[in-house]
């Protein structure tokens, strides 16, 4: 049977941080390693996904063009999963013609079933930015939850997809300004035609997760609803319709699609072109998503009935999603550097130790707190006290009493074979954990084996045993190497890196997950070294002093300009003598002022923290010779100067009362 296993398309807008990691592409990778492991036939597909306006918003903070956010994030993500262990048998890109081709051909064959058709919408314009406010590009309270800072396209708090429009109190992410509501035609996707069908095929899946399911049902009680998968936007998949030239395809429309494409691609690069369709089209297929639980609706929904619309390929069989990974006691905010990034990790510690951290504490069931704290003694106390402790132990004995060479011996007491019982055993229940996605409990399962052989070291006493009874200490010896010999099997899906080292120590080539439960042992041993050195305090404190301290952004790094450029611009003191807000807005103001030898209009968003009447009389200073522009239709010929961080606006006044007009230099 053949096993295609998916892990989330990362938006090609960051880097990848420890969310992402315990949601999706380390139970991923754990999964896909033991099943290699076990000689089964499974590919492990994934990529980034650089459409939308999670990639458009990030190129517009940051001054660049979409092209270059993808391509740089593409590159940056890609390798920090390689030095991380993540082995993806292929991991592509969205922009990618071929994706394009796919999601395209897609996209026609169920347009041609009827499945897709347009219709004419009201949809959020901004006329200040002049375009329509796809998905996050409008931000608001959720019509569900009721809580604030709701996207156009989804609530991050409960959830929820959304329809824009039904958004209370929208604002344009861009500008701030409340958008108006414009007529546009989309083409939408019957959605609600699938119902019946996946209810039924839902129903069905006994074991599937509790989250995934209940998810699930509260969408079907509500009721599915058609849904627009078409955007006013330049950037991403062009709809193959003559009618829809202007339009691309909606992010979450075409990126599912990329499974597809990147087995195409795979195949392509193995010299088996056709060989994707081993998979794709074979209904047999075990096709497994690995997702974090905010993209549930669209793997356990939307992509289904897309597949069912499309009707060659295979629907997912299992859907494991994660619950979400708090941090010191807080939910992720990647906006406040409420987070660990992998490349800044990566500088600093080795992989297998937060593989193995996070591994032990995964969010399968429940949202999960990561601190560095647990991630400290996780090292220091299991894996070096533990795992590593126990290795040098027995790898130094060898060293120092058998001069390398590991005794062999196969008259066994009951206390050996009882060692030797619970490797078996434990190689058996590890495996079926992993196939049941308890990749947590597996990886707690295969540590009591060091646990088990630090014990057995100590109680057999092989320090007194090789002079008072050599054979029984030849015995314990080997015993000690063959539970070594198989934890390099059973650990090599967790902590890869390490268990590489155990091998090169071993001298022995890669073996299969059975041979784990009577492992092969070599005549000696090669180069022994330490598994895993301590960590220091300090190193630990430091990783959570930065938390929550802002980088610096690539925007905000210093321009240098001379006092040239500076004496370009023209500041001046001025008054204000009127203040009223601008129809239909909360936050621009409108005001009048008095610069000394004129009076002026001029316009700024700064409503939510100074109410008009509370400006009248204020002197502030202002950016006098900037062009004159239209706010919101409404003329403002100047700047004032302020200070803003978020909606913490404070206006730049003076120590000292000056006239109206004085220059500011
Ligand atoms: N890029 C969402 C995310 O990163 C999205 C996943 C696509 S999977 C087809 O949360
Ligand atoms: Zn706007």
């Amino acid at each position: 049977m053949k096993i295609l296993v998916t892990s989330a398309l990362p938006y090609a807008n960051g880097d990848i941080h420890l969310g992402h990691l315990a949601g999706c592409y380390l139970p991923a990778d754990i999964y896909v390693r033991y099943q290699k492991a076990k000689q089964r036939d499974i590919i492990f597909i994934c990529g980034t996904d650089e459409h939308g306006v999670p990639i458009t918003i990030a190129a517009d903070l940051l001054k660049k063009s979409p092209q270059e956010i993808v391509d740089k994030y593409y590159k940056s993500i890609k390798d920090s999963f390689t030095q991380f262990g993540i082995e993806f048998d292929n991991f592509s890109r969205t922009s990618l013609t071929l994706h394009h081709n796919t999601a395209q051909s897609f996209f026609l064959k169920i347009f041609k079933k009827g499945y897709i058709y347009p219709k004419s919408i009201k949809q959020f314009y901004c006329s200040n930015c002049k375009m329509f406010l796809a998905d996050r590009y409008v931000e608001g309270i959720c019509p569900h939850c009721h809580k604030a800072g709701a996207r156009g396209d989804q609530c991050e708090v409960c959830g929820r997809w959304l329809e824009a429009s039904l958004l209370i109190e929208p604002k344009c992410k861009i500008c701030g300004s409340i958008p108006e509501s414009r007529e546009t035609t989309h083409w939408f996707f019957a959605l609600s035609r699938f119902q019946k069908n996946l209810e039924t095929w839902i129903a069905e899946k006994s074991n599937w997760r509790d989250n995934v399911k209940r998810f699930c049902e509260g969408w079907f009680s509500q009721g599915l609803e058609d849904r627009a998968i078409t955007r006013d936007l330049t950037w991403g998949v062009k709809v193959p319709l003559k009618e829809a030239q202007t339009k691309v395809m909606y992010v979450w429309f075409d990126a599912p699609i990329g499974y597809i494409s990147s087995t195409i691609e795979w195949a392509a690069r193995i010299g088996k072109p056709e060989s994707w369709k081993d998979y794709w089209l074979d209904h047999k297929t075990r096709m497994i998503h690995f997702i974090g639980k905010d993209n549930i609706v669209f793997h356990a929904i939307v992509w289904p009935a897309m597949l069912m619309a499309h009707g060659d390929y295979l629907l997912p069989s299992e859907i494991p999603a994660n619950e979400f990974l708090n941090l010191e006691g807080r939910k992720l905010s990647t906006s406040e550097n409420w987070a660990v990034w992998l490349p800044e990790y990566l500088k600093e510690f080795e992989p297998d130790p937060l593989r193995y951290a996070l591994a032990t504490n995964l969010p399968e069931n429940r949202d999960i707190d990561f601190t560095w704290y647990d991630f400290w003694s996780r090292n220091n106390n299991e894996l070096a006290d533990v795992l590593g402790n126990f290795v040098n132990r027995v790898a130094q004995f060898i060293k120092n009493n058998y001069k390398g060479r590991i005794p062999k011996t196969t008259d066994y007491r009951n206390e050996d074979n009882e060692v030797l019982t619970t490797i078996e055993k434990t190689t058996q229940s590890l495996g079926e954990l992993i196939e049941k996605f308890q990749i947590k409990d597996g990886l707690r399962l295969a540590m009591t084996l060091p646990a088990l052989g630090n014990r057995y070291f100590d109680y057999q006493t092989p320090w007194k045993a090789i002079k008072e009874n050599p054979k029984n200490c030849e015995r314990t010896i080997n015993v000690c190497a063959k539970l070594i010999s198989s934890l390099e099997i059973l650990l090599q899906p967790y902590i890869p890196f390490t268990t590489n080292k155990i091998r090169a120590m071993l001298g022995l080539d890669k073996r299969t997950w059975d041979e784990a439960k009577n492992p092969v042992l070599p005549d000696e041993l090669k180069k022994i070294e330490v598994l895993f050195p301590k960590i220091d305090k300090s190193k630990i404190d430091a990783q959570v002093a930065k938390l929550g301290r802002k980088q610096e952004k690539e925007t905000e790094k210093k321009m240098e300009i001379t006092i040239d450029d500076f004496k370009k611009i023209e500041l001046k003191v001025a008054k204000i003598i009127a203040a009223e807000k601008v129809a239909g807005t909360d936050k621009l103001v409108k005001m009048n002022i008095d610069l000394g030898t004129e009076k002026r209009q001029i316009v700024a968003g700064i409503g939510m923290v100074y109410p008009p009447e509370t400006l009248v009389g204020k002197t502030i200073i202002l950016v006098a010779n900037l062009a004159p522009a239209k706010i919101r239709g409404v003329e403002s010929h100047g700047m004032l100067l302020a200070t803003v961080e978020g909606d913490n606006i404070s206006l730049v006044t003076l120590d000292k009362e000056l006239s109206p007009g004085s220059q500011v230099s």
